[in-house]
């Protein structure tokens, strides 16, 4: 019988033989890819667990490799299967159906890799004095890769989002000759101006369920506290501080070195990516790639750009691409995100029609790609566009007005906009009750709906005519915003929206809606300095500067904009005591007062938002 044929080869059983087996290999002789784990050595002699995969056959193949803190085993075995597309994460399928040989490895200290892992690793300099950092380890993996592998031909691509497009932009300090081309997607660049950790000085509480996930050796996973509403949680637990203590995260290096430095210090500034390769010659064509409502990373890409454009004399070394998307959401499908939608899977769109012929021309020595200096996604009218220079609009002036207006005409007297911001009741930034850990809620937050705060007493918001031509913009837009606390700190949170009709049979999902362009918070204490805070003086008018995150948006006729001003986005970031004290993780419960804010309008003190409009 057929089963009688299947245990042929084997002596009959016996009832006692222990059912455990040493190894069973997933991969059967059907599957269509060579998986290959390796361990490749560091100059320092530790070994990076690596693993290679590419489709049978593969022959003279480009390597385009990932170096990641989230488990290179795991992100090739995404199903068991014999499919190649089916191993590998979805954005790859393009790629190794291609001829691609694709390369994870685990950074060093994580998941099989040795040595340590440090989170925010420095570059080798005055605050790493190893021998080592991600360049160094970007060069080593680089340099074995070349040597063997014997189905590559010799050039290597590196790509990766977030953590991994971090590791991209450090692999282009003195790059490998073989390293011919670069894809950091939502890169970590800055750490304390506006990527993973802080904004312009406002510390984002999410960190903490990430440091435990990410570092406990044993007994890791999410801060052990409810999901139930995390409003209520970080609330009650005091300052931040007092939080840390409660959870015995003081434990976890990474929090006490975000502690220890919460102003922009030697540590923050030696390791800002956009400044430390501005200052070396850029020899790897580069795509940088961001999303318009990137809720970790919107800072690093833009910044990197901006920093290294200078020197692209042909332009063509340096490419800026902002998608319609959420964190990382260009790896994914890409139809959507909230309660909107687009023409189609904007990221497939962007990997086949761009990355890939960048990637060909570079890495396979392809035709030359028709690759846009940069391309981005017009929201609002759903259409892709390239251009030769970022920003493509100029600034011009949307001024704040009395009585909560909003018009690209300065107020013509001065005056104020008064509300009283109180730290016992900081505004939310999505509806309560929030559970962060719900990925649906995290994804969003960045397109929620504003009308849940639109009318509490301590949000202005200031509202233009409905529009009878649309404004395009295109670029940073930058706030500038002269304001007085009758505290001694405070943070100014500005958003700039776009205000739906109400009457939209055909979009009923947006129909009213306070859209988001961008949102950004500043905190107060830094509008002299970011490395030394100052106590703002009561009552005093100061100019606060800082840019929204960049966006490509057309604001439609019929549509209005508006700009809300507010003095708190908890718990996205910690509270202000609104009483400067010398470091906010420690501030008492005596620390913590209402204030009254006051925007002020009109000449010599014209609050405005400055929008890159398209000529
Ligand atoms: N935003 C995450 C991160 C980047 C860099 C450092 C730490 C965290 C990420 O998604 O990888």
């Amino acid at each position: 019988t057929p089963a009688m044929a299947q245990t042929k080869a084997h002596a009959l059983t016996d009832p006692m033989t222990p059912d455990t087996v040493a190894v069973y290999d997933p991969v059967r002789a059907e599957a269509d890819y060579i998986r290959r784990e390796v361990m490749v050595p560091m100059r320092d002699g530790v070994k990076l667990f690596t693993v290679v995969v590419m489709r049978k056959g593969t022959k003279d193949g480009p390597m385009l490799l990932t170096r990641t803190p989230y488990n290179a085993g795991g992100a090739t075995t995404r199903n068991r299967a014999q499919k190649i597309e089916e191993i590998l994460p979805v954005m790859d399928a393009e790629f190794v159906n291609d001829g691609y040989i694709r390369v994870y490895q685990d950074v060093r200290g994580l998941y099989k890799s040795e040595g340590d892992y440090v989170m925010n690793r420095p570059l080798r300099g005055p605050i790493n004095t190893t021998r080592v950092d991600h360049a160094t380890d970007a060069y080593d993996t680089i340099d074995w890769l070349v040597k063997n592998v014997p189905e590559s031909n010799g050039r290597v691509g590196i790509t990766g989002s977030s953590y991994p497009g971090f590791t991209a932009l450090m692999a282009l300090i003195d790059p490998h000759p073989a390293l011919k081309a670069s894809v950091p997607q939502s890169p970590m660049v800055d750490g304390w101006m506006g990527d993973d950790w802080f904004h312009n000085g406002a510390f984002r509480t999410f960190a903490f369920d990430y440091i435990v996930g990410q570092t406990a050796k044993k007994g890791g996973g999410r801060v052990p506290y409810s999901d139930a509403d995390q409003y209520e949680v970080f609330l009650k637990a005091g300052s931040t501080g007092d939080f840390v203590r409660k959870w015995g995260l003081d434990d976890f290096p990474a929090v006490r070195k975000f502690m220890e430095h919460p102003d922009y210090d030697q540590y923050w500034q030696e390791q800002a990516l956009d400044k430390l390769l501005a200052k070396r010659k850029l020899t790897v064509p580069t795509m940088l790639v961001v999303g318009q409502w990137d809720q970790e990373d919107s800072y690093g890409a833009p910044a990197v750009y901006k920093a290294l454009e200078p020197q692209d004399v042909n332009n063509d070394m340096v490419h800026l691409v902002i998608g319609p998307w959420r964190h990382s959401q260009v790896n994914y499908e890409a139809a959507s995100l909230g309660a909107l939608d687009f023409e189609g899977d904007t990221g497939l769109q962007f990997r086949k029609t761009v990355m890939k012929p960048f990637l060909d021309q570079h890495l396979k020595g392809g035709p030359k790609a028709d690759t846009p200096p940069v391309m981005t996604y017009a929201t609002g009218a759903n259409r892709w566009e390239r251009s030769d220079r970022w920003p493509v609009g100029p600034g011009k002036p949307l001024y704040l007005q009395p009585g909560k207006a909003l018009a690209f005409t300065p107020a013509p007297a001065a005056g104020m906009t008064s509300y009283v911001s109180d730290p016992a009741a900081p505004v939310p930034f999505v509806p309560p009750p929030y559970n962060g850990r719900d990925r649906a809620v995290w994804t969003t937050w960045l397109v929620t709906d504003q009308r849940f705060v639109a009318t509490r007493p301590d949000v202005i918001s200031y509202t233009t005519e409905v529009l009878t031509q649309e404004v395009h913009i295109a670029g940073q837009p930058m706030v500038d915003l002269f304001a007085a606390t009758s505290g001694t700190d405070s943070d100014w949170v500005v958003k700039l929206i776009d205000v739906h009709p109400g009457e939209d049979s055909l979009h009923p999902k947006t129909a009213g809606m306070q859209l988001p362009i961008g949102i950004e918070i500043f905190r107060g204490r830094y509008a002299g300095s970011f490395e030394t805070p100052a106590a703002l003086v009561p009552g005093k008018v100061t100019n606060f500067k800082f840019g929204l995150p960049h966006v490509n948006h057309v604001f439609k006729p019929g549509h209005r904009i508006m700009v809300q001003v507010q003095s708190s986005l908890f718990p996205l970031y910690d509270r202000n005591p609104q009483t400067f004290v010398p470091n906010i993780f420690n501030a008492k419960a005596g620390d913590y007062a209402a204030a009254t804010q006051s925007v002020a309008h009109g000449p010599g003190q014209a609050s405005a938002i400055w929008l890159p409009i398209v000529p």
